[in-house]
């Protein structure tokens, strides 16, 4: 069959000539099926085979291999040791402690005994066997759990604030995060039939995939909600983000920002992060039209023929701003009302003890780059486990890596109190305002694109600079930095203060002057230089920030008005 001859359910714009390989490779996978399947039973390898790899993606799963030694083993003349990652789907962040002792029993019985929070609010599951996965994914359905679309070009995760303060507002939100996560996922059986190993179902009238036809996504598609004033979602970050407008206490609905994303891709200047638009307000009830008006744009717009232009953000760019909101108002079939006030103070989690409206209390645990297992210095993993049998509310994962320990009635908080202290966890929220407000991508070994350290290596870094901030008294001073292994900016980076991108082993590029409430680009200011290099530089402009900031003043702004980010970078949109 010819690509998509058979498939223009949509408005595809561009001729099919020039699709890109993956389109004809997602038409022809009978809706996800692929031969999965068959390649989980083939025993002479540990990977799967051809394109199974792309469309295991769209099951959430991710086939990598362990970079630590992969060059042993092709001395060794072995295939490389692949394992597979798996990337739970959990709307807002939100899990039950049952959920939370699945995962932990998951983890030590299949997955290297160790859980990793993700900048997106969820799981993975790294170093998993193939002959694991159905155990796996079984496991997660039995807490009712799943994987679907955590990866792929479908919706992904989608991301809610936390705010413990704001109660019924964050259920609000949050329920709307669940109706769209499961609105927007794929429809087809497939999941259902490899992983559960149900019988397929008898094809009805309408089309298996009503949303994506037979081609999904021209690439991801990211949609998160945010309360103001705390912008920890990063908004500006999303493809499609939801801003919570409040009036008298109640939720009235949302502004619109469209076109928001972080990756790019060094010396191609065609790549770009960009920050989101916002282009209206929409009532409450408007939100899954608007997220399917959305969504609709880019699948029949957005570039299918080269992937590294596949994303909303260049769609936006490419169109414009008032084309992209007439088509979306075109398929809204109303005209979006003009954006409503609101602002941002910070994108980082409070840490600690705070009381909702409702009275009930939440305890928000920092996890140093959301890695869970059991330390040397710390039984992380059995900790949460403890905490986990003994809590009767919920747990939520930030977007910035953390957790919280939520929902905790009053009366239990003693308990929980005692055994934070007595298993060592409350230790965890110590540290320098940098430290506190600081996310790593996973990076080496399992990432198959770092080019560098990031996880590994930025609690060393921070150490090393927390010592010229100590030397200048700014040891509490919330600064956020960023450190990712490579430009794709898995943790955000490019709206950090401060901003490591790995180019090669050891060596990083460097930007200064994002927002403190994510709502400001940075810039980058030393190109790919190694660790001595990044430490001159942030000395002097620590040490300038130290005699010169005005009060107040947060580091990434002073470093713009002071001159200390001169150059320009390949970054579109300032909301500020
Ligand atoms: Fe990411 C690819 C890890 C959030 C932009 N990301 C990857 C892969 C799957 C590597 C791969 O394709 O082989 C990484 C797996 C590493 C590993 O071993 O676990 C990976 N991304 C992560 C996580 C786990 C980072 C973390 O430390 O928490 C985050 C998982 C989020 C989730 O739960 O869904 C993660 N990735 C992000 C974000 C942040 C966000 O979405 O808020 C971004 C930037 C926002 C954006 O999408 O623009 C991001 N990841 C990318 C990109 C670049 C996309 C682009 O448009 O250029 C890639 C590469 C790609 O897609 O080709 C990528
Ligand atoms: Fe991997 Fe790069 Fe994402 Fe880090 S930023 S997890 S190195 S893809």
């Amino acid at each position: 069959m010819t690509l998509l001859e058979t498939d223009r359910s949509h408005d595809i714009s561009q001729p099919l000539e020039r699709l890109s390989a993956d389109e004809t490779m997602k038409a022809n996978s009978n809706q996800l099926r692929g031969t999965i399947a068959a390649g989980l039973e083939a025993e002479l390898t540990a990977a799967v085979p051809g394109d199974d790899i792309k469309l295991m993606k769209f099951h959430g799963l991710y086939q990598q291999d362990d970079r630590d030694i992969r060059d042993e083993r092709r001395r060794q003349k072995l295939e490389p040791a692949y394992r597979f990652m798996a990337r739970v789907r959990l709307p807002g962040g939100v899990l039950s402690p049952a959920q939370w002792l699945k995962l932990d029993a998951l983890a030590r019985a299949h997955a290297g005994e160790a859980l990793r929070l993700t900048t997106r609010q969820t799981f993975q599951l790294h170093h998993v066997h193939k002959k694991d996965l159905r155990p796996v994914m079984q496991g997660l359905h039995d807490v009712l759990l799943d994987t679907k679309a955590a990866c792929g070009d479908d919706a992904r995760g989608v991301m809610a604030s936390i705010n413990p303060e704001l109660s019924a507002l964050h259920a609000e939100v949050y329920t709307l995060a669940r109706a769209v996560s499961d609105h927007a996922i794929p429809k087809t059986g497939a999941y259902r039939e490899i992983w559960y190993g149900e019988e397929r179902e008898q094809p009805g009238d309408g089309p298996e995939e009503p949303l994506y036809g037979r081609t999904y996504m021209p690439r991801k598609f990211k949609i998160g909600f945010v309360i103001p004033p705390v912008n920890d979602i990063d908004v500006y970050a999303q493809d499609l983000g939801f801003i919570a407008i409040v009036e008298n206490g109640r939720l009235t609905g949302f502004n619109v920002a469209v076109g928001g994303g972080m990756g790019r891709t060094d010396q191609a200047p065609k790549t770009y992060p960009r920050l989101a638009s916002v282009i209206g307000f929409i009532p409450k009830d408007k939100v899954i039209e608007t997220c399917d008006a959305v969504m609709a744009v880019q699948r029949d717009y957005g570039d299918r023929a080269d992937r590294s232009r596949a994303r909303f953000k260049y769609t936006v760019d490419d169109k414009g701003l008032d084309w992209i909101r007439a088509a979306i108002e075109d398929r809204l079939g109303f005209i979006l009302a003009p954006a409503r006030a609101y602002a941002f103070t910070s994108n980082g989690d409070t840490l600690g003890w705070q009381r909702g409206e409702d009275g009930r209390e939440h305890f928000t645990l920092r996890i140093q780059n959301g890695r869970v297992k059991n330390f040397e210095a710390l039984a992380l993993l059995d900790g949460i486990r403890t905490i986990a049998e003994n809590h009767r509310g919920q747990f939520r994962v930030t977007p910035n890596q953390n957790l919280v320990i939520a929902n905790i009635a009053p009366e239990d908080r003693p308990q929980i109190e005692a055994l934070l202290t007595t298993l060592g966890l409350d230790r965890l929220n110590g540290g320098s305002g940098l430290r506190r407000n600081s996310m790593a991508c996973v990076a080496l070994p399992t990432c198959g694109l770092a080019m560098a350290e990031s996880e590994r290596y930025l609690p060393t870094l921070i150490g090393k600079i927390e010592d010229i901030l100590d030397a200048h008294g700014l040891a509490d001073e919330p600064i956020t930095i960023r450190m990712t292994g490579c430009p794709n900016g898995c943790a955000r980076p490019y709206i950090a203060e401060i901003a490591l991108t790995g180019r090669a082993p050891g060596k990083y590029n460097l930007y200064l002057g994002g927002g403190f409430a994510g709502q400001r680009l940075n810039k980058m200011v030393l190109e790919n230089v190694a660790e001595p290099a990044i430490l001159d530089l942030l000395g002097g402009v620590i040490a300038d920030f130290a005699s010169k900031r005005l009060p107040g003043e947060h580091f990434g702004d002073f470093a713009i008005r002071a001159g200390h980010v001169a150059e320009v970078t390949e970054g579109r949109h300032f909301n500020d």
